[in-house]
């Protein structure tokens, strides 16, 4: 039975603050839309993404009050009425940023569903998974594959599909150097996972011990200290034969981490833009860019087979989730902590449900 009220994380005003309900109402199964689901949601991870919409950090805005959260696992207890899917109730699902997309127009064909004129973001333009019961939209869910644990699925829901995207797109080969900036965090902890699963090697750049460690033991050749490094664009040529990597992925929430890429980069070298630091810019030297052939690339999460790909090399244990599992009331500690920069990996939300 679905309950009428439950526990969700809500905010009413850009800045919040948080506010923990246990009197949140439910969608009910014959409210449903066609083409709606109810899924009863037993964990979420948080990404960093979720603060930005918090913070009002970026040019469009939220709908409020607004449920956070797009990293949402759980089982399908409702189909709306009128829906043709082969989705069941039962289904274990996740529900990730882009919770739908019109799959009829020029760009979903073409397989690039998030920048859909009628994309719909999880957490943002609807309510998302910071809450045990969660409306989305069935087409855009993604199936969870048997065996892999809710905690492992989470994060990669949107932190493991937007790095193994970003990837894809880094124009790189097996055995190229790919240099991954904010490694330790969320992103980019999987990003290293994913780059080292697929032949390439990792260079890992963040800051402290702890995310030294966990980035070494992940798979990156070096690790470059942003905040102890005399000269960062020196030592990362170090570590990639003098020439600098093939890539980098900017997977950090800093706009400082764009700031040296175009530089540090090999000839051809590809910056794959991903962090969404508010109100920055990518200065790019016309001339370098040019006589260096360089490319900048904007890399926005992935499409619903991008998100099954992802989720293979959790299932199949060549990416490891690092993770700290939490309390849903415990959200506002969790976003302190990434304001901060301790939270190392991503922490995950346990719904309770
Ligand atoms: O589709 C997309 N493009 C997409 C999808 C999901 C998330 C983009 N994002 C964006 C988020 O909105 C956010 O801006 O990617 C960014 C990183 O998200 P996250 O991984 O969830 O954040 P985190 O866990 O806080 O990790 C950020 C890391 O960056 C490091 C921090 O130490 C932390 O480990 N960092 C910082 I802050 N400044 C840095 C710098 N100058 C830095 N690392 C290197 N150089
Ligand atoms: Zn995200």
């Amino acid at each position: 039975t679905i309950p009428a009220t439950q526990a969700a994380v809500i905010f009413e005003k850009s800045n919040g603050p948080l506010i923990y309900k246990t009197d949140w109402p439910v969608t009910q199964a014959k409210e449903l839309k066609p083409g709606e689901a109810l899924v009863k949601i037993t964990h979420s991870g948080v990404c960093h993404t979720d603060l930005h919409a918090l913070k009002g950090d970026w040019p469009l805005d939220t709908r409020l009050p607004l449920v956070g959260g797009h990293e949402g696992v759980g089982t399908i207890v409702a189909i709306g009425e009128g829906t043709t899917t082969n989705r069941k109730i039962g289904d274990r699902v996740g529900i990730k940023w882009l919770a739908d997309s019109c799959l009829d127009c020029e760009v979903c064909r073409r397989g690039q569903e998030a920048t859909c004129s009628n994309a719909v973001c999880s957490g943002f333009a609807v309510h998302g998974t910071f809450q045990q019961y969660a409306v989305s939209y069935v087409r855009h869910l993604t199936p969870i594959p048997a065996g892999l644990d809710p905690v492992q699925a989470g994060p990669i829901l949107c932190a493991g599909v937007t790095v193994w995207k970003a990837i894809k797109q880094s124009n790189t080969n097996p055995g190229d150097y790919i240099l991954i900036s904010g490694a330790g965090g969320g992103l980019g902890h999987l990003a290293l996972q994913y780059a080292a699963a697929i032949g390439l090697r990792p260079i890992a750049v963040d800051t402290g011990e702890e995310k030294r460690k966990l980035c070494m033991e992940l798979g990156a050749e070096k690790f470059i200290d942003f905040r102890t490094s005399q000269d960062i664009k020196a030592d990362i040529r170090a570590a990639t034969d003098g020439l600098g990597p093939h890539a980098a992925v900017i997977a950090s929430s800093s706009a400082a981490a764009y700031n040296d890429a175009l530089e540090y980069l090999r000839n051809h070298g590809t910056l794959v833009a991903v962090g969404l630091p508010a109100d920055s810019y990518i200065k790019a030297n016309v001339f370098w860019t040019v006589f260096r052939a360089l490319r900048i690339v904007g890399s926005y999460v992935g499409n619903r087979q991008d998100a099954i790909e992802a989720l293979d090399f959790a299932a199949r244990g060549k990416v490891k989730a690092i993770v700290k599992v939490q309390p849903l009331k415990s959200l506002a500690e969790v976003y302190e902590g990434m304001e901060k920069g301790t939270v190392s990996g991503r922490i995950v939300l346990e719904t309770g449900a």
